[in-house]
């Protein structure tokens, strides 16, 4: 803060009352004008068109090409939160795991410090998530050196109204450019208005999941919902080495409830790695005790099958620390041939955990099953 020079400070009468009286008095004039002028300044939106105003000219459209039948990224002059437009994605299919998304390049951001992305998104019928991700580039070693997305600490999806949503990211000041990304990832369709890159202070705070004591926190655990070759809500892993010896599906002709459970077949001997479907749970529910139930089946198994519960504090990409765990195997470990089986397992979240993973994993050869999971909030 500087002080307004209009009004210099008197160096002279020192030891008078009466001027320092004055003194206190220009004092705390200049910083009520100071503070009311830093107050109404809004912060610096380091972002072109952020309202889409212009024609969107300056943001790019990022998609697989031969995905145009059935994905669409547009201008749209009826659906807006303020001014005179929006942008959207749509996919109507769902058929690539991919994040299709309106991109704008900065070459000026917030370097060496936290830079927040806001934006207000609305979505429609969407089935996995919408999300807002900010990448730092560093031109020199020619690879991403920062990444933070909405959709670590949390999936925007269904239908609703315009929303605020916003990350924060910490800009290595190695970074020489920062790309923006707004977009959509699995089927249905997001409106994006009024975004901003700004300075920001510190990271945001975690939030924690609010749901009702007996609650389930899991999304298809009955494997019923998907949408072409994806089991929705479901990541499946598996060590890209293995070629198709390792198939993760959803199979419709053996399940234990509804039309449909989830498979993991290895045909591999030599793989020992955790094949597994995934899913996040973000915001985790912390502080509470989680119960974690599934049904499993097994057909020549020689290895292990089960359940994990995993609580991290940060995401994935960014190494997190593992502040909890759980397996299934500590009470029930199912093998060779067996029918439908109930297991269970659980923790308390830790404080500090932003991702809570459900992993149902098969380890070894063999074929599994896995149908009506939840993940009981207590
Ligand atoms: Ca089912």
């Amino acid at each position: 803060m500087t002080l307004d020079t209009r009004h210099p400070i008197p160096a002279l009468h020192a030891h008078s009352g009466i001027a320092e009286f004055a003194n206190s008095a220009i004092l705390l004039i200049a910083f009520c004008c100071c503070a009311v002028a830093e107050e109404a300044a809004p912060p610096r939106n380091y972002l072109q068109d952020p309202g889409f105003e212009t024609g969107a000219a300056v943001w790019q459209k990022v998609f697989p090409e031969d995905q145009a039948a059935t994905v669409a990224l547009a201008l749209d002059r009826q659906v807006k939160r303020s001014g005179e437009g929006s942008v959207s994605v749509a996919d109507t299919a769902g058929k690539v795991w991919a994040f299709h998304n309106w991109t704008q390049h900065l070459e000026e951001f917030p370097k060496g410090k936290w830079a927040e992305l806001s934006a207000w998104v609305k979505p429609e019928d969407v089935r996995y998530s919408a999300q807002l991700a900010l990448q730092c580039w560093d031109g020199a070693a020619k690879k991403t050196v920062g990444w933070a997305s909405t959709a670590d600490r949390e999936k925007i999806r269904g239908t609703g109204d315009w929303e605020r949503h916003a990350v924060r990211l910490f800009v290595p000041p190695t970074t020489t450019m920062m790309w923006v990304r707004l977009g959509l990832t699995g089927a249905g369709k997001v409106w994006f208005d009024d975004v901003a890159v700004t300075a920001a202070e510190g990271s945001l705070p975690l939030a924690s999941l609010q749901i009702a004591p007996g609650g389930d926190a899991l999304l298809n655990g009955g494997f019923e919902e998907q949408h072409p070759g994806l089991l929705t809500h479901w990541i499946p892993y598996t060590p890209q080495s293995q070629g198709n010896k390792v198939e993760l599906t959803r199979d419709a002709m053996i399940f234990h409830s509804g039309k449909a459970a989830a498979r993991i077949m290895n045909r591999d001997w030599m793989n020992r790695e955790l094949n597994h479907w995934g899913q996040m749970v973000a915001p985790a529910p912390i502080g509470r005790r989680v119960r974690l139930e599934g049904w499993v089946k097994t057909q020549s198994v020689e290895g292990e099958v089960g359940f994990l519960v995993q609580c991290f504090d940060g995401p994935m990409h960014a190494l997190p620390r593992l502040l909890a765990e759980v397996s299934s195997l500590q009470t029930q470990k199912p093998q060779g041939d067996t029918d439908w089986t109930k297991v269970s397992t659980g923790l308390s979240v830790p404080p500090g955990t932003m991702q809570l993973w459900v992993r149902a994993f098969l380890k070894g050869p063999g074929t599994a099953w896995f149908d009506d999971v939840q993940l009981v909030v207590e």
